[in-house]
């Protein structure tokens, strides 16, 4: 078994009932073999970047304990999101469930499936706020602080729920 690491997970939808696809999605987390869920950001109403024409999304974060190694943990991911009817077509386009490795200890690692940590991680809003919220001490490999990175970004986009749908 390999050590046990701290993951820090983005989760995200803006198809179908974003709140719920959420809500199921960490239940779903909370399954995985090996692997504790041990702390969840408040959900947030977001803004998407990268393609304008689409709903605005739905982001959290969480964080895990696993002794998953990466890929084994991606392969669950990508299963529940499979069972999310997850259908990739354009890039950064609407999604079901769209879930993220962001940090992994603090490996760093670039392969064709997996990069960790996660490449657009340090510039994106709707990741920093939620990972702040649990983790404001929390630095990112070669790119620093997650709190001294948000608040160098633009947040308007970015709302937080006051309850989360559960
Ligand atoms: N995910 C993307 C692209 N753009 N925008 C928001 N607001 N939230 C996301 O989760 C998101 C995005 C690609 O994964
Ligand atoms: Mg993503
Ligand atoms: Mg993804």
């Amino acid at each position: 078994m390999n050590p046990r690491a701290t993951v820090f997970l983005g989760l995200g939808s803006n198809l179908e009932q974003p709140l719920v696809q959420l809500s199921r999605a960490l239940r779903e987390i909370h399954e995985i073999p090996n692997t504790a869920l041990v702390r969840v950001s408040s959900f947030y109403d977001t803004v998407p970047i990268g393609l304008a024409e689409q709903p605005n999304f739905v982001n959290a974060v969480a964080e895990l304990q696993t002794t998953l190694n990466p890929s084994e943990l991606l392969s669950h991911l990508i299963e529940i999101e499979a069972a999310h009817q997850r259908v990739r077509t354009v890039r950064d386009g609407p999604r079901t469930l769209d879930l993220d490795i962001l940090l992994f200890d603090n490996i760093s690692m670039n392969e064709p499936m997996l990069t960790i940590p996660h490449p657009r991680m340090h510039e994106r809003a709707f990741v920093l706020w939620p990972l702040a919220e649990i983790a404001p001490e929390l630095a990112i490999p070669g790119r620093g602080y997650v709190l001294e990175l948000l608040v160098a970004l633009d947040v308007s986009g970015v709302r937080k729920y006051e309850e989360r749908a559960r």
